[in-house]
């Protein structure tokens, strides 16, 4: 049999439930929640990625990863470590227009959250419309836009300018965060054109690091 840890990162490649919860179970003995995603789960789905990319793996077995991931996530989300502070500000998160990817998203939803920030999940493909209604109905302090495709890094760009033509841009600094984008794009590019702040998230605790340093 594979050790525990191998045989985890299997389970998001193969996309293979049964048996999941045990094996977690079983690793949480040893290791914290947060490590057992970042150190093993995430490096399987970054394998799915690549064999997804070179064309040695199908969308429906993509989608069987993304599940097994999803449920792992769940699993382990109880046993992450909590802080008792509390209301330290709000962050309206959304996955862009026409990007279903969320994955990621949710991690930065459970980061943030465990960490004192109050956070408005809007789900997937959201049109910047609603992205800008929601953070208005809900006083956010920061607006946070996930997105992995490609086209999602133009989509961004084309959010900022929104921002900008309606006048809010100063009330709104902006995190950014997905596959797709590097941080030369966000912190030059972008940068260049937004009239607000805008960051650059590599990973959920760069998202949480950015929002201490932008609210607290
Ligand atoms: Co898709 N997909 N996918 N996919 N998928 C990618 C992104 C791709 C790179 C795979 C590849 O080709 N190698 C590729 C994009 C290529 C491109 O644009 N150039 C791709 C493609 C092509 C597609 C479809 C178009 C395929 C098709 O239909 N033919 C389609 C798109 C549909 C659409 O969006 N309209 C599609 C669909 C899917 C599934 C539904 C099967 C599934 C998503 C399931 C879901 O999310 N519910 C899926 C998956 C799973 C992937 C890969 C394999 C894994 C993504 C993932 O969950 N990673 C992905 C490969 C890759 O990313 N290299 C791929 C784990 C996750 C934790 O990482 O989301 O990057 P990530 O989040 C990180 C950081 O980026 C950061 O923190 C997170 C944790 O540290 N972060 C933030 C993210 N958002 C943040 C926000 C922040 C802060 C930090 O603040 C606001």
């Amino acid at each position: 049999a594979l050790p525990l840890d191998e045989r985890l990162k299997r389970r998001i490649i193969d996309g293979e439930r049964n048996g999941l919860e045990d094996d977690l179970d079983q690793a949480l003995e040893t290791r914290k929640a947060l490590a057992i995603v970042n150190d093993t789960l995430l490096d399987g789905m970054k394998v799915v990625g690549e064999l997804f990319g070179s064309g040695q793996m199908q969308l429906p077995f993509v989608l069987q990863s993304a599940e097994v991931m999803k449920n792992a996530v769940a699993h382990l989300e109880p046993h992450m470590e909590k802080t008792d502070e509390d209301g330290k500000g709000t962050i309206v998160l959304a996955t862009v227009r026409g990007d279903v990817h969320d994955i990621g998203k949710n991690l930065v939803d459970i980061i943030l959250s465990n960490n004192g920030y109050n956070v408005v999940n809007l789900g997937i493909k959201q049109p910047v419309s609603a992205i800008l209604d929601a953070a208005d109905q809900h006083r956010a302090d920061v607006i946070g836009m996930s997105g992995l495709l490609v086209k999602s890094t133009v989509i961004m760009k084309e959010n900022l300018e929104e921002l900008n033509q309606r006048g809010i841009a100063a009330d709104y600094p902006v995190i950014l965060g997905g596959a797709a984008l590097t941080r030369a794009y966000v912190e030059q590019d972008l940068h260049e054109i937004y009239q607000g702040e805008v960051r650059y998230a590599r990973d959920a605790f760069e998202g949480l690091r950015l929002m201490d340093a932008l609210i607290g």
